[in-house]
């Protein structure tokens, strides 16, 4: 397929970037993830001479006023991660959302597709994230990491019981996400209600966990994002080889420790989560 400039703009590159490294990491079986980016004005003006006769307007069953008139790449629902860089503009293109802030139409890519089927939970969660860091996050990213969701059918489905769990598995967390991450007890995948309790979340985190499903992770560009994901996929990865030595664990990184690295760090770890 001939490939035209749009691929070389950094926004565009930068995305299908992370949707090949997820894909190399094993998160993405099939169809499985999704990732979606909030462009930058610039991103908009480098993008804006490829763009095709816009689609209709389609209503996502979710609104957000923050979000209003607002350019997002996202990933095609049913599309595989596996095949963005062979078949970038059917896997992946950019939607234009509305003045009302509740409906995309695809203005470039999405051939034959339309976007993710998770679209309203990464809506709601850009409106949160965007409103929570004064307009930094840009990026949210699903994925099925094998790890963490395993942890979810062996650990109490509360943040306090993931977040404790990941901070103590590896020196780096309580640094990555000193607030913790959230978690979302089983839901139905791919509607508003899934969306509203994972947002509802975001609002505290930058990461939630969907129960038997996956996690969703929040940044302001790909390499924060990306980086987040991996740090929590690993911390898990990690709880999991202790737990199959069938040892008994004789030390971890004890509440103290914690308070210790926050204070060297400068972040403000989450005391909720502390003993
Ligand atoms: O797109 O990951 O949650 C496939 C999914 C749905
Ligand atoms: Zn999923």
């Amino acid at each position: 397929m001939a490939k035209n400039a749009i691929y070389n703009i950094n926004c565009i590159e930068g995305f299908m970037r992370m949707c090949n490294d997820g894909w190399l990491q094993g998160w993405h079986e099939r169809n499985g993830g999704n990732l979606t980016y909030r462009m930058k004005a610039e991103d908009i003006e480098a993008c804006r001479p490829y763009f095709k006769e816009p689609g209709e307007w389609v209503n996502m069953g979710v609104q957000a006023e923050n979000l209003a008139g607002e350019y997002f790449i996202t990933t095609g629902s049913g599309k595989f991660f596996r095949n963005v860089e062979i078949r970038p503009c059917e896997s992946f293109g950019i939607v234009e959302i509305n003045e009302k802030g509740d409906s995309w139409r695809i203005v470039w890519g999405l051939e034959g597709a339309k976007p993710t089927s998770e679209f309203p939970s990464h809506f709601m969660n850009h409106s949160v994230r965007k409103a929570a860091t004064n307009g930094a996050n840009r990026v949210i990213y699903h994925l099925h990491a094998t790890n963490v969701i395993a942890l979810t059918y062996v650990l109490p489905l509360t943040d306090r019981a993931f977040s404790r769990a990941l901070w103590q598995s590896a020196t780096e967390c309580p640094v990555v996400f000193p607030e913790g991450v959230g978690v979302v007890p089983w839901m139905v995948p791919g509607g508003a209600d899934i969306a509203m309790a994972t947002s509802e979340l975001m609002k505290t985190y930058q990461a939630a966990i969907w129960a038997q499903h996956g996690l969703f992770a929040s940044g302001p560009d790909f390499d924060i994002t990306f980086g987040l994901a991996h740090t929590i996929e690993k911390s898990a990865e990690i709880y999991w080889k202790v737990l199959a030595t069938g040892q008994p664990v004789l030390q971890t990184i004890t509440d103290d420790a914690l308070r210790a690295i926050a204070k060297d760090f400068g972040v403000q770890l989450n005391e909720a989560f502390l003993d």
